[in-house]
């Protein structure tokens, strides 16, 4: 199985609503994007805006320079000036977006079917004049006629595109149906490459991804805490930690993944929520007595993977749903010792707040009164 990441978080990421990063947070992303080893960064579309032009031209240096080794693409509309500009930034690929659903082609493009073929095929020729690599984006794949999907990934691949993109541009697909989809493609249209670009607008795009892997696509569009329109696409940690537990395979250096989202939350000003998978503040962190017995035992018990792979690490919070296994490993980490009546008792306390959390400060307060000694915590490491 081959599969690598395409991370868009400064294409689509930033075509979340209220995200506008600077050029210099552009570069910062750019270099902690391709550390981290995804395949190809999609820095943007040049022809947007200034500032976007001027993020490619300082990423491509650092290409150049070799501080950057992903493969870098800029997103463009079947339209020749967008590509001329592509082409002047002298980035790896060019990626020719174009709407091939009936929906798209009357009411946006207002052009014929057989029209649209043409248009695609001439504009993917023209970037190809200019010498640059192309992957054509069917946009709006998801719910194109099937036999007209497959005559302009015919028409793109002929035309000399080396990828095809094929994109539920509104989140429609379930895995199943994106299986076959991809399966049915890649046998239809040889001698080109497919990437699955999947919308989350029903909570599916992780899924649909992984189905679009086994149907064949070897390039999965993510960005970094699932940034995009509306809802957002792919989120790349949580693809990232869903191709490893099933197919075993690195798709980037998964210890990194918390820095990077911290960088991107920063910078987007989109707060991750706690219990976001993989970095979300509460992805290895446990609550209820029998959980955190478990994974006082054996962490496997309620852990799909370790966290120190994700360069996290596992903890558990005391409220009313603890039990005595949890009470007893805090106070041996605190270093005071009590006896099993005193943890009963400490426990029956700790069950009649109403407390959100208990801090260790609380616990020796609740042990104090217990015992009726003055308690010393050992120091903190
Ligand atoms: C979409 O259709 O949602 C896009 O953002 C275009 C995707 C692509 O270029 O692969």
């Amino acid at each position: 199985m081959k599969v690598g990441i395409l991370d868009s978080t400064l294409r689509e990421g930033e075509q979340t609503p209220g995200v506008v990063f600077t050029v210099d947070q552009r570069v910062e992303i750019a270099r902690a994007l391709s550390s981290l080893g995804v395949a190809m960064i999609e820095a943007g579309h040049p022809a947007v805006s200034p500032d976007i032009y001027e993020g490619i031209k300082r990423i491509m240096k650092l290409k150049r320079e070799g501080e950057i080794t992903s493969e870098i693409l800029a997103h463009s509309r079947a339209v020749k000036r967008d590509i001329e500009v592509a082409a002047e930034l002298e980035v790896d690929r060019v990626a020719i977006f174009f709407g091939v659903s009936d929906i798209h082609l009357k009411a946006k493009h207002h052009v014929s079917r057989e029209d649209a073929l043409n248009i695609i095929a001439e504009h993917i020729s023209y970037a190809k004049s200019h010498g640059l690599k192309v992957r054509f984006t069917a946009e709006d794949g998801s719910r194109t006629d099937l036999d007209y999907l497959v005559k302009v990934a015919t028409t793109a691949r002929d035309a000399g595109a080396d990828r095809i993109s094929i994109a539920d541009t509104v989140g429609i697909l379930y895995p199943s149906k994106t299986r076959e989809l991809f399966s049915y493609l890649t046998r239809e249209v040889p001698g080109v490459e497919f990437d699955i670009h999947a919308h989350n607008d029903l909570g599916m795009a992780v899924a649909n991804a992984l189905a679009a892997v086994e149907g064949g696509a070897t390039i999965i569009h993510a960005t970094v805490n699932g940034l995009g329109e509306r809802v957002g696409i792919v989120p790349l940690q949580v693809v990232a930690a869903a191709i490893k537990y099933h197919f075993g395979i690195d798709v980037v250096k998964l210890d990194q993944l918390p820095k990077v989202a911290s960088l991107v939350e920063k910078y987007s000003g989109i707060a991750m929520p706690p219990n976001y998978p993989v970095t979300g503040d509460y992805a290895f962190v446990h609550k209820a007595g029998i959980h955190v017995a478990g994974i006082l035992n054996d962490p496997r018990t309620y852990e799909f993977m370790p966290p120190e792979t994700f360069g996290r690490s596992r903890d558990y919070v005391i409220d009313k749903y603890t039990g005595k296994h949890a009470v007893r490993d805090r106070f041996e980490r605190l270093g005071v010792k009590l006896t099993d009546q005193e943890l009963e008792q400490v426990l029956a306390k700790i069950k009649s707040t109403n407390s959100r959390f208990l801090r260790d400060v609380d616990l020796l307060e609740i042990a104090e009164e217990v015992t009726g000694k003055v308690l010393k915590p050992r120091p903190p490491e």
